[in-house]
């Protein structure tokens, strides 16, 4: 009999090489997800998918380079940039999305990093969407270790900063900022007592060793995230990855598997890239793992399903809302 590599029930590790991650990419399929499928079990009920909503607060415009999105200055991509929403818009946005049955509302901007001057804007935005009974969740670029302390003063709760790849094909990517500064900001987010949301983008061209070198970085972090957002990359026409390659179904299933079982307690999130999944690819990646989804007909700038099909998906898979800690 093969000599498979059993799964680890055991507490969280922090020493992944990336030729052991790499391992649990290789196993068989079925072996895989299933391992994967048991560690999910020993840490959450599986029938738990937690629901966040995004709403995009500032749109366009942005200083940075992602090679993956419509929102940088840099491209042409037919985007409308717009200022910075007022708090009150949206809360409103987020009675709607806790209506809908979210969770968690993340405000996203498209920023470089945070000024300053916009912290009375968006602690006002982040206290209101608390005060509604949500989580809170913001995407605002980087920060300085005062700014974190400041949103979670204001009351948010998680702080969504990605990875993005794995190191070795970060600059393919993104050369306007350091996989060391998006680190920095980690560190800050963390060391003000917000949850960590950290993760990446598979399907942009890079190789199965550089998927492995995300993981590797993010279950290698002081503290794994607590959610962990796998995204498919959603082809932006006008971006330099908006011809890529679309990753394979199985081996994004296996992505989300991977990031399971090395990072057994977080949240992970099938992300990005829904709107073009069928519902059985999605079953195997709640299967492999996944236990969360953005819901609502839009993420920042682009479509995902519609409430009533998830809705729906949710009845078929007998699945339901994350009960909330
Ligand atoms: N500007 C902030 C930043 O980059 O940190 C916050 C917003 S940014 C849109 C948040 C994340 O969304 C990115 O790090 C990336 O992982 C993901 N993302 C952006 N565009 C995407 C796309 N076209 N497909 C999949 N994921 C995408
Ligand atoms: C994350 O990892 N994915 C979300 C959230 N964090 C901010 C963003 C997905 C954006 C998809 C492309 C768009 O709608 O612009
Ligand atoms: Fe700007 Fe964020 Fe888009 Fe990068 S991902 S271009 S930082 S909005």
């Amino acid at each position: 009999m093969r000599d498979l590599a059993q799964p680890s029930l055991e507490q969280p590790r922090h020493d992944w090489t990336l030729a052991q991650i790499e391992a649990l990419f290789d196993l068989p399929f079925t072996e895989l997800v299933y391992q994967a499928a048991a560690v999910h079990r020993a840490w959450f009920d599986p029938a738990e998918v937690q629901r966040s909503q995004l709403l995009s607060v500032k749109t366009g415009g942005c200083a940075e380079d992602c090679g993956y999105c419509s929102q940088s200055a840099h491209f042409d991509t037919g985007l409308k940039a717009s200022r910075l929403m007022q708090a009150q818009a949206v809360i409103e946005q987020a009675q709607a999305a806790k209506a809908g049955g979210a969770q968690r509302f993340c405000m996203g901007a498209a920023w470089r990093e945070l000024k300053d001057r916009d912290l009375p804007q968006l602690s006002a935005m982040i206290s209101g969407v608390k005060a509604l009974g949500l989580e809170t969740c913001a995407t605002l670029g980087m920060l300085t270790a005062d700014q974190a302390k400041a949103l979670k003063s204001a009351g948010l709760d998680y702080y969504n900063h990605n990875l993005d790849t794995g190191p070795d094909y970060y600059d393919k990517v993104i050369t306007t900022r350091t996989y060391q500064d998006r680190l920095d900001t980690l560190a800050h987010v963390r060391a003000a007592g917000v949850s960590v949301c950290c993760g990446g983008i598979v399907g942009m061209g890079e190789t199965r060793a550089d998927r492995a070198g995300l993981l590797q970085a993010l279950a290698n972090l002081p503290e794994h995230p607590d959610s962990l957002p796998i995204n498919d990359l959603v082809p932006i026409p006008g971006t330099p990855l908006g011809d890529s390659e679309p990753i394979d179904g199985l081996e994004f299933v296996r992505t989300i598997a991977v990031a399971r079982l090395v990072c057994p307690k977080a949240v992970v999130r099938l992300s990005a890239g829904r709107e073009g999944m069928s519902r059985e690819l999605q079953a195997l990646c709640f299967l492999a793992g996944a236990n969360s989804i953005f819901v609502g007909n839009r993420l920042l700038t682009t479509a995902n399903p519609e409430m009533d099909a998830d809705d729906k998906l949710f009845a078929d898979l007998g699945l339901k809302p994350m009960t909330m800690g």
